[in-house]
């Protein structure tokens, strides 16, 4: 009773400004169940494709991560959304929601997006379903957090400070505290002791009370009962769904390069957003994934510590800052902005088995005579490194090889047509697609629902 499956194409292709049917049909025909996933170090622009892919799927899936992610999308009237935990499906009033046993979940901040959400008229009710297997993270997450962060001095993560890491660590350890358990409210305060307790004593900085649980027990009280409706076995209803032939798009948080097992580890999120997190965090099995998109930028940002091959510092890095508006969703921090690394994307598309890409923010490169393509890694004394290095002291020492391609100057936002791009543009394109062996489907010229061309 919760999803429409009538298909949505016509409403769609009208939102899209979509002329050719060739592209219209490549929608219509993605699998069952896709997926939306960031090929680099994160805010690639998967929350706009998956506003504008979510026309033509009954469901949209958070499988990993939290509100460390953030998602910005512009409605039909150009009106902007920045979401944390709520999937980016949201914006279309068809579409069902899903936050999955993978994702952790902080509930005042769940509450505050839902509120924030519906007090600009978009219609919540019955379209959020929360697994009730996914761990909670509470605010004593956060704090901890920080205080991780203080300890490590210089060599800190740059986290989000969202409490990602510690909620993660309560679930491995074994004694996180899930969002079943808020149905059981007489053994809630052991366990949330437990956990507190666990803090104080790992952290001196970190001062617990007996009035800081008494006081967190009657607030989870009361989020327990408006938590309720939403609660759901998101496992059965995901599985149900697809026997049912319901359309279902995963929408990944963060990017393959911030993986907790493949990305530039320690400095790397603690989950999984790259294709595997999609089964462990919906508990769905590989066989029913049909399309993977990659999203990568046109260019490279990251936001946090850690190895960035071709980033560019400097002057040409504010540049690229400055054009692309790169900064922070969730935390407004300055992201660090370099060239587009092949190394590392060729590595993501080997881990995700990505069927197509959307290349995003081509348009922020209009204004530069020359663009770059870090192709190769080196070691210093000249020895080729075949793939993604594991090594951080590799990572920090080595050398990009380069190759220039002529930029194209001129303004290409309003551009809806892939033939109608300058010719340097689509050699650009072209060029990445064959050293990826990747096709790039989908090309982002801007920020808005319209702002793509299908190719
Ligand atoms: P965390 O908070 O434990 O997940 O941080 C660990 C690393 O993961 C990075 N990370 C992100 N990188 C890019 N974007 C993210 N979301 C926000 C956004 C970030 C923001 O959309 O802009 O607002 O600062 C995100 N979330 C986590 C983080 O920077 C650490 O390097
Ligand atoms: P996500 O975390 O991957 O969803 O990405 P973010 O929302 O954090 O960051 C991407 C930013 O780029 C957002 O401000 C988007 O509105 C914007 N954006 C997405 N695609 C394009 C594009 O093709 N061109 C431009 N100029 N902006 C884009
Ligand atoms: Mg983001």
């Amino acid at each position: 009773n919760f999803v429409s499956v009538e298909p949505r194409a016509a409403a769609a292709a009208a939102a899209l400004a979509v002329t050719a049917d060739e592209s219209v049909r490549r929608i219509e025909s993605l699998g069952q169940v896709s997926g939306v996933l960031g090929c680099q170090w994160g805010d690639e622009g998967k929350g706009k494709l998956v506003d504008i892919l979510a026309q033509h799927f009954d469901i949209v899936a958070r499988c990993q991560g939290g509100a460390n992610a953030g998602h910005t999308i512009y409605n039909a009237e150009g009106k902007k959304f920045a979401l944390h935990l709520v999937p980016s499906g949201i914006l279309n009033e068809d579409t069902i929601c899903i936050i999955g046993n993978g994702v952790v979940v902080h509930l005042p901040g769940m509450f505050n997006e839902i509120d924030g959400l519906e007090s600009n008229g978009v219609n919540c009710k019955g379209r959020i379903l929360v697994s009730d297997r996914a761990h909670l993270l509470f605010d004593f997450h956060q704090e901890v957090d920080g205080l991780r962060e203080a300890e490590l001095a210089k060599s800190f993560i740059g986290t989000t400070k969202r409490g990602i890491g510690p909620a993660y660590s309560s679930k491995v350890n074994r004694n996180g505290i899930r969002v079943i358990d808020l149905m059981h409210m007489d053994t809630f305060p052991q366990k949330l002791d437990l956990l507190l307790s666990d803090a104080a004593a790992r952290f001196p900085d970190f001062k617990y009370t007996p009035e800081m649980l008494k006081k967190e027990v009657e607030r989870y009280k009361r989020f327990a009962e408006r938590l309720e409706p939403y609660i759901a076995d998101t496992v059965d209803f995901m599985n149900e769904s697809i026997l049912q032939k319901r359309k279902i798009l995963v929408e990944g948080g963060q990017a393959t390069m911030l993986d907790i097992d493949f990305g530039t580890y320690p400095f790397v999120t603690s989950s999984s957003p790259s294709a595997g997190g999609i089964c462990t965090g919906l508990g769905i099995g590989p066989r029913v994934l049909g399309d993977l998109i990659g999203v990568v930028k046109a260019y490279t940002t990251r936001v946090g510590s850690g190895p960035f091959p071709t980033e560019i510092l400097g002057e040409g890095g504010d540049r690229l800052r400055f054009m692309g508006q790169e900064f922070g969703t969730t935390t407004g921090r300055p992201r660090r902005c370099g060239w587009l690394d092949i190394v590392a994307l060729k590595y993501s598309c080997q881990i995700n088995s990505f069927s197509s890409l959307n290349l995003t923010k081509l348009d922020v490169l209009s204004e530069l005579p020359k663009i770059e393509l870090g192709v190769r890694y080196k070691k210093l004394d000249g020895t080729p490194i075949k793939s993604f290095p594991s090594d951080l002291g590799t990572l920090e020492q080595l050398k990009v090889e380069y190759e220039v391609l002529p930029g194209w100057q001129s303004d290409i936002s309003s551009i809806r047509n892939y033939s109608d791009l300058p010719k340097a543009a689509q050699q650009y394109v072209e060029r990445i697609e064959q050293l990826v062996g990747v096709p790039i489907h989908y090309i982002g010229v801007g920020p808005g629902r319209d702002a793509l061309i299908l190719k």
